[in-house]
């Protein structure tokens, strides 16, 4: 039996637009309606760098800012054999995050470009739709617990968004707008609609390469 693919579908934005919350409720969706979803999250913590990882989020540990950059990268290539393996199957995954908050966040620190923050990630499985939950940052920073990890304060959080902004440029990438500030409800169902389109219409192409 030949089974068509499942499809790459990515969540972006700034912390707090609602990712966690609205992956959780695609992927109900999608098993509610009988396809086959699982969701992944970058950085994915539970591995050896993904530990590394998270005791620099949690401000534990100090990592110099290009080795932790590679390393978010390194979370994202050792997950590579079994993304697509599942979606070889036609397993749909929702993903909390990829390459695009790597290169937002690293590229707004102090000297780096963002040339430089995509390098590692060329050649990523491509995702067949991004949707970038858009909230504005001071709306974000009300919204439970912000301003515990690294990374969580309104000066940080603007910057990234304006790198956000700069990456969604470039069309090469299927990226969708979604106005992160209605209800949960509300923008889960257009969330919801936009993936069943993109997975309809994926299941016969080839999975592409990232910036590539
Ligand atoms: N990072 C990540 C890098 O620097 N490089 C990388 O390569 C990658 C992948 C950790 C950090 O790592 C950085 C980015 C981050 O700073 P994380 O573990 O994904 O990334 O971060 P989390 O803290 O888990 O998640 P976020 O802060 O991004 O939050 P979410 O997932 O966007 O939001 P969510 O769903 O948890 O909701 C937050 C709160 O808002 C409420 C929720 O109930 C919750 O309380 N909420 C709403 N309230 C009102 N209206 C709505 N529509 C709402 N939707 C959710
Ligand atoms: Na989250």
């Amino acid at each position: 039996m030949t089974c068509s693919r499942g499809a790459l579908i990515v969540l972006e934005g700034v912390d707090r637009a609602g990712k966690t919350t609205q992956c959780l409720k695609l992927v109900q969706a999608l098993q509610q309606s009988g396809r086959e979803a699982e969701m992944m999250r970058f950085p994915d913590r539970t591995t050896v760098i993904g530990q590394l990882i998270s005791s620099y989020l949690m401000k534990k540990s100090n990592l110099e800012d290009h080795t932790v950059h590679l390393l978010f990268s390194a979370n994202r290539w050792e997950m590579v054999p079994l993304m697509k393996q599942k979606l070889e199957q036609g397993i749909n995954l929702v993903v909390d995050r990829y390459a695009f908050s790597g290169v937002a966040f690293t590229s707004a620190k102090p000297g780096f470009s963002l040339e430089w923050c995509k390098n590692p990630d060329v050649g990523l499985p491509k995702p067949d739709l991004v949707m970038f939950l858009q909230l504005n940052p001071s709306v974000a920073e009300n919204r439970g617990e912000f301003g515990t990890e690294r990374y969580e304060t309104s000066f940080f959080q603007c910057t990234v968004h304006r790198r956000f902004e700069e990456l969604m440029e470039d069309k090469s990438v299927n990226w969708r707008v979604i106005d992160a500030a209605r209800s949960i409800e509300e923008v889960h169902k257009d969330i919801k609609l936009l993936s069943e389109n993109i997975i309809n219409f994926s299941e016969n192409q080839p999975i592409g390469m990232l910036w590539s």
